[in-house]
């Protein structure tokens, strides 16, 4: 069977009216950052509004059991990007602004699936996964000579890491944007360029923002940063408008390729640190910095539908909209997230937050929109896990995986187009400490993982750190406050088989 009847047959087999003149389906992955399982309307917040969010929610499948492979960022996006475990590879821990790309170049990535399928492919926003081939060796002011073009990417205009780690500037097909020949960049995360002020020497240059924990290096924009930089000029990006930076250019490209099938793996800042969103939201939201960063990412969705809608693609353009990692309040600076949230929680239900082996740390929001094989108005309590992206997709382009790639990743298209309530047997996860944390239909199980009780760096977060065994009932203890290891001694035992059956 050619490619393309495969693509068409798959996609009428959920349900899709496809006619032969029909487009591909177009593929959107909106990965958020930070943002908490409680922290959109549709997801029950009742301080924060999310419209945008929740209309893709009544129009497609609303999970309520979906899990992200890391409790941080940079491992949570390479369970998404690659289909293997983080913790399968060395190096996948939080990364630096100057780490080397931690993906290797001959992985077969979720872009590569869609490249084979012959869409256009652009990675947008938060990358931290590293750039060039060797750490600490890149020229800022040249090319990379690694950086997504080498994982399947046609296009990409990127921040290196996160907003709070050097160096401050996007990349752009792997050459930093608007590069200022009158300021040349230096970064390094071992020590500070001579003369240049840091947040730790001269606090009284933070004009924006106080750090309220590490991020006391280098100065950028009035906010203190973690690693030290030098230059950029007029490439520096100012915070307040690295949504919008990422969203034109995303937009951009939308219409530059409304006639051919495209994915975009489109990543916000928002809602990380340092929230310092674009001025039109300032004073919008009760809970100050970080609800309007909320309202932020619910305006970046907004344009996104918009810009698909004026090209008449919005009926035919598959939104996967999830975030890579449980919620934080206070996250280095004083930006007043704890004392504003008031009655809000942003781990909903869940026990934990970011870095945390407990739920909130992984369960992450979860909606599936934007075509007609997408059951509408659904709400899904179907365990599903970002480790499916590759398999998944793989499933909807009509494309077979190359032997070895996405080892961990398997197909569930109809369970996350609404068409099936088939769960993954199990979600594998991670957080402080490189726990093993296994989440099943019942259990929620944590191996034993030394560590302190709180995340020693100021963000109050509890670890999920314990010298024995910790089982909960999924069912009726979602907020984990009774561990039963004692008591199902050969759950326990099942749990560990299961994890020695994947090689942990
Ligand atoms: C921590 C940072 C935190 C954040 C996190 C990574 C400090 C004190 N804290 O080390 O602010 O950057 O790393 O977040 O430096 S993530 O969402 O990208 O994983
Ligand atoms: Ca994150």
């Amino acid at each position: 069977m050619k490619r393309s009847t495969l693509i068409l047959t798959a996609w009428a087999a959920c349900g899709a009216a496809v006619s032969a003149q029909q487009q591909r389906p177009n593929v959107i992955l909106i990965l958020a950052d930070d943002l908490g399982y409680g922290d959109l309307s549709c997801y029950g917040a009742e301080q924060v509004s999310t419209p945008a969010v929740d209309s893709l929610a009544r129009a497609g499948v609303r999970f309520t059991n979906a899990h992200a492979c890391a409790a941080t960022s940079t491992p949570s996006r390479y369970g998404i990007l690659t289909g293997e475990y983080p913790l399968r590879r060395k190096g996948t821990d939080v990364a630096a602004g100057n780490a080397g790309m931690i993906i290797p170049s001959e992985r077969h990535t979720v872009a590569d699936v869609f490249h084979t399928a012959g869409y256009h492919t652009a990675a947008f926003g938060k990358w931290h996964l590293g750039l060039g081939s060797r750490s600490g060796e890149q020229d800022w002011n040249g090319r990379l000579d690694q950086s997504p073009a080498e994982l399947g990417f046609d296009y990409h205009y990127i921040m290196a890491a996160t907003a709070d780690r050097v160096p401050c500037v996007y990349i752009e097909n792997g050459r930093v944007a608007q590069l200022d020949p009158a300021a040349p960049i230096s970064v390094s995360y071992r020590e500070n360029f001579p003369g240049e002020p840091t947040g730790r020497d001269h606090p009284e240059l933070l004009t924006k923002l106080r750090s309220s924990h590490g991020h006391d290096m280098s100065i950028v924009n009035g906010i203190g940063r973690i690693g030290y930089m030098r230059g950029g000029g007029k490439a520096l990006w100012r915070d307040e408008d690295i949504a919008d930076s990422i969203t034109a250019h995303a937009v951009r490209f939308i219409h530059d390729h409304a006639d051919s099938p495209f994915f975009l793996y489109f990543c916000t800042n928002d809602v990380h640190v340092p929230r310092m969103p674009h001025e039109r939201f300032r004073g919008k939201s009760p809970m100050g910095l970080r609800g309007e960063a909320i309202l932020q990412f619910d305006d970046t969705v907004r344009r996104l539908t918009e810009a698909l809608r004026s090209e008449g693609l919005a009926d035919n353009t598959l939104i996967i909209l999830t975030s890579d990692n449980g919620p934080v309040l206070d996250d280095g600076y004083e930006d007043h997230a704890e004392e504003l949230a008031g009655s809000h929680l942003p781990g909903g239900p869940f026990r934990g937050g970011k870095y945390s082996s407990y739920e909130a740390g992984s369960v992450v929001p979860f909606i599936v929109c934007g075509t007609q094989a997408v059951k509408a108005g659904h709400v899904s309590d179907a365990l599903v896990s970002q480790i499916d992206l590759a398999a998944t997709m793989a499933e909807l382009v009509g494309v077979e995986l190359p032997a070895g790639a996405a080892p961990d990743s398997r197909p569930y298209l109809r369970t996350w187009l609404g068409r099936s309530r088939s769960s993954r047997p199990f979600a594998f996860k991670t957080g402080y400490g490189h726990s093993h944390i296994l989440r099943t239909k019942d259990w929620t199980y944590i191996a034993p993982v030394p560590g302190p009780a709180i995340v020693p760096w100021g963000t109050g977060i509890e670890t999920g750190c314990g010298d024995g065994p910790q089982l909960y009932d999924a069912k009726r203890d979602a907020t984990q406050q009774h561990n039963l290891a004692g008591r199902h001694p050969k759950v326990v035992e099942q749990m560990n088989a299961l994890l020695r059956s994947l090689g942990m």
